[in-house]
């Protein structure tokens, strides 16, 4: 049995040959993820049952993305906490002019949908899957009739509450859930919503609220001025990887954490919450730098440094929905889908869903867990051709890989060098290193003629 056969076991389309349908279009995805649907389909056939796939009425896109998330909540059991890592993305379809009913979006003069995922990721950064994602148009031109005022229920908002109850029910009740978000996410609602026991929220914060400090809660301050007042409970040393804005570089870090009642947002009836603040902050940065700062919110305990240290890492985790979001555009190229309606799109990103969180479990496995076996991320024929390849040899291999050796000869397919300076493969290599040994795989089954079956 292959991954996706494992991974989609529970599908139920409400018909044996589309859930059959379902695996095979998966394995055709992932073998080449950049690839189009044209380019990866081998007969007019095969093309033409994928994009009906995609086109079928009968099936929910909701029901494609349950199987793989029956499989992720089977690889949460073995977890006694786990992050549900949430963030929104935007599918820009600006150039085609085909496609209907899509909306308006930040960016100007941009059209498209938006896409809101909770990734589940664990506590040591690996991947485990999606637990729910939430799409939505817009309307096609923005407007400015909305009451700024109007429930949360009838914002956009609340796909943050929606989403963290969905997760709360999926993961079993003895497993603890922590949900991480960014600022965007720090919403008095979400803090005030009631949550089942062992779930808990880590958000950075973005509004300045007001809380009561003093003996008797009589002075008012904004949360930044009532941490400031806070002694440093430690320092952490951080290197900060290399971003879009940043040059990398080590940053000394001062960490403060405090117990603060946030009072609701002035007009709103909602009750104060009494809520455990960390800061971290870069006291001293490198001249011309702008500091790190981290204020972040969360109904964890923490009553020790190791506690703020430990929940800090875990937010550092956050950019995992972010590479995810990344693969599924840079990667599986679904902003390029050549289909027309938003049904057909939502089926295909549901599927492409299981293929983008393959690739980023793999990226991540292999950092985290690079001993394991690897026996079941390639096939033994897919193992026969890396290991000729890199050993520049036909002899067999002789016994399984790790996952490291599999994820090393894919990337390195893929352009990665493994130098020391080069660090781990990312997502990039590997998805273009798979491309190439599909291609190598076809040509190696030639080449000992068991044909292309
Ligand atoms: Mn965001």
């Amino acid at each position: 049995m292959t991954w996706v056969e494992e991974e989609l076991k529970y599908a139920d389309l409400g018909d044996a040959r589309r859930n059959e349908r379902l695996v095979t279009t998966v394995k055709k995805l992932s073998s080449a993820p950049g690839k189009s649907i044209p380019q990866l389909c081998e007969s007019e056939a095969e093309m033409r049952a994928t994009y009906q796939f995609f086109a079928n009425r009968r099936i929910k896109a909701q029901d494609i993305l349950a199987a793989h998330t029956a499989s992720t909540i089977e690889r949460v059991k073995d977890h006694e906490t786990v992050l549900s890592v949430q963030d929104t993305t935007d599918l820009d379809f600006s150039k085609h002019r085909k496609k209907r009913n899509m909306g308006y979006l930040d960016k100007p003069k941009t059209k498209g949908m938006k896409v809101h995922t909770s990734l589940c990721v664990t506590t040591d950064g690996v991947p485990l899957g999606v637990l729910a994602q939430k799409t939505w148009a817009r309307p096609a031109i923005k407007t400015n009739k909305l009451d700024p005022k109007r429930a949360i229920e009838n914002k956009e908002s609340y796909r943050w509450l929606e989403t963290q109850q969905i997760v709360e029910e999926l993961i079993p009740e003895n497993i603890q859930v922590v949900t991480v978000a960014d600022r965007e996410a720090d919403i008095y609602e979400l803090f005030a919503q009631p949550r089942r026991p062992g779930a808990e929220l880590l958000i950075r914060a973005y509004h300045e609220r007001v809380v009561k400090t003093g003996e008797d809660g009589e002075e008012i301050a904004t949360i930044s001025q009532a941490i400031a007042q806070v002694k440093p409970c430690g320092k952490i040393t951080l290197e900060l990887k290399r971003t879009p804005r940043r040059k990398p570089r080590k940053a000394t870090i001062t960490v403060r954490y405090a117990q603060l009642e946030i009072q609701p947002p002035y007009g709103k009836d909602l009750k104060p919450i009494s809520i455990n603040v960390i800061l971290a902050e870069e006291e001293n940065p490198p001249f011309n730098k702008k500091p790190v700062r981290w204020l972040l919110l969360t109904t964890l305990p923490v009553e020790t440094f190791e506690d703020a240290r430990q929940y800090l890492e875990w937010y550092s985790y956050r950019w995992l929905v972010e590479r995810y979001h990344y693969t599924l555009k840079s990667g599986c190229q679904i902003e390029k889908l050549q289909l027309e309606s938003l049904d057909r799109i939502e089926r295909a990103l549901a599927t492409y869903d299981i293929v983008a969180w393959r690739l980023l479990w793999l990226t991540y496995q292999a950092r985290c867990h690079p001993n394991d076996d690897g026996g079941d991320i390639v096939t033994a024929e897919q193992w026969q051709v890396l290991y000729s390849l890199t050993h520049n040899s036909s002899e067999e291999p002789k016994g399984a890989p790790t996952v490291e050796q599999c994820v090393n000869a894919i990337a390195k397919l893929g352009g990665f060098l493994g130098r020391k300076i080069d660090g781990f493969p990312g997502v990039k290599v590997l998805w273009r290193g798979l491309e190439r040994l599909d291609l190598y795989v076809k040509a190696w089954r030639l080449a000992v003629g068991v044909g292309t079956a």
